[in-house]
């Protein structure tokens, strides 16, 4: 937008905002998907927030402290932003009325939205997030279908998908490869394709008949079937042969590119860009997945420490620190952990840790972690912020394990009342 207006601009792309970010200057400034846990932190800032965490100011013209701050937050209209309205939807519908030509990109909140798992409560995206969905739908830019959900309907093959599908976890399937593969050669697949035949190349007869037999194990399992399938998103200029046709896999790929420092990489890709751009991206996602790999192998020698029901993880300098948030998803998605637990994934930073949390989302009914982490954070010189069921903080290097017991203090005074 800011090229389309020919205005005079820079982008940088920050995984939380360092303590120079807070203090203004004499440029304008434009704070997307963050800005909203640190208002109160800015100094002399000009600018535009459009975020969906948890506010810390409940206002839409903040004055305060020298700054003269416009923001934009679904927490300021009673939405939920962990699952209404995503930081891309907010950011896009603010665009969209100062430029309406905007709307040629209106995937991209799809792909934000999608990318912060919106869909995963209901399997399909819902208020705001789906009324924007709806638009681009309606301008055929995407395209919905009822499907599974699964992760790599497009980049992955299907003996891939099912092996690590896992929302819901098919337990006779997941991560049991022999498994897979007996499941799809007694559905007729050839052995020797298994590992190049995707989901999106099957056709709908197929795709069917697997569905419907994936149900029956999950029954059998004792198991909700119905989540394996919901509403998936496509791009309708992607052909069917494309790794990104689905926005899943989209998503994955340019979240890849700023998990590798190369976020520029990223945001090409949205502007349309292939060719070499997608060369790049790819080697960049499958760099992405060794760190993760890597980090797997870490973890399964690291044993989690508890206090109360804080699980939590130190990685000290073993562990990429922009990959906390991932591992903390990891191991409450993919480990036996109790369902009030409290999963905390730590790794250095500077001389701070970074610390990355995770509940269930039936915890986080009850609780908002982003409010607690922020109190824990702050009484101990740090911050910390993020969503009900998803948050981060900054501590202090030696503070961590004060941070832990105030954790575990606030979260079993919040579960006894
Ligand atoms: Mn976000």
């Amino acid at each position: 937008m800011a090229r389309r207006l020919g205005l005079n601009y820079d982008v940088t792309i920050r995984n939380q905002l360092t303590p120079q970010d807070v203090l203004g200057g004499p440029d304008v400034y434009w704070f997307n998907d963050m800005g909203s846990a640190r208002l109160k932190e800015m100094m002399g800032v000009k600018g535009i927030v459009t975020d969906h965490h948890n506010p810390v100011v409940f206002e839409t013209h903040y004055t305060e402290n020298g700054n003269d701050i416009y923001q934009f937050n679904p927490h300021l209209e009673g939405l939920d932003g962990s699952i209404s309205q995503s930081g891309s939807t907010t950011t896009f519908l603010f665009s969209a009325n100062i430029l309406p030509e905007v709307s040629a990109v209106s995937h991209l909140p799809i792909v934000g939205s999608v990318g912060d798992l919106h869909d995963k409560k209901f399997g399909r995206l819902v208020d705001t997030d789906r009324e924007i969905m709806l638009l681009a739908k309606n301008m055929g830019i995407i395209e919905t279908k009822e499907d599974i959900r699964y992760f790599g309907r497009s980049s992955k093959s299907v003996s891939y998908m099912l092996r690590f599908g896992n929302d819901p976890k098919i337990r006779s399937l997941y991560d049991n490869p022999g498994s897979v593969a007996d499941f799809l050669v007694n559905h007729g697949f050839d052995r020797r394709a298994l590992k190049t035949i995707r989901w999106l190349d099957l056709d709908d007869l197929k795709r069917e008949e697997l569905i419907s037999d994936l149900k029956s194990l999950l029954e059998r399992e004792g198991q909700d079937s119905s989540r394996l399938i919901g509403e998936v998103y496509e791009l309708k200029s992607e052909p069917k042969s494309s790794t990104v046709k689905d926005v899943r896999d989209f998503s994955s790929l340019v979240n890849a590119t700023s998990r590798k420092g190369k976020p520029d990489v990223g945001i090409r890709l949205c502007l349309f860009e292939r060719g070499d751009t997608m060369t790049e991206a790819l080697q960049l996602y499958n760099d992405h997945l060794e760190s993760l790999r890597r980090a797997s192998k870490i973890l399964e020698g690291v044993e989690g420490k508890s206090v109360g029901n804080v699980l939590y993880y130190d990685f000290g300098g073993n562990l990429e620190n922009n990959i906390t948030g991932t591992v903390a998803t990891r191991i409450i998605t993919h480990q036996k952990v109790p369902p009030s637990s409290v999963i905390l994934v730590m790794a250095n930073l500077g001389s701070s840790k970074k610390i990355s949390a995770r509940i269930s989302l039936a915890l986080s009914e009850r609780v908002d972690l982003s409010l607690l982490f922020r109190q824990a954070a702050n009484s101990l010189g740090g911050s910390g912020g993020g969503h009900r069921n998803a948050a981060g903080a900054i501590v202090p290097i030696g503070k961590e394990r004060e941070f832990v017991e105030k954790v575990n203090e606030l979260m079993k005074n919040l579960l006894s009342t």
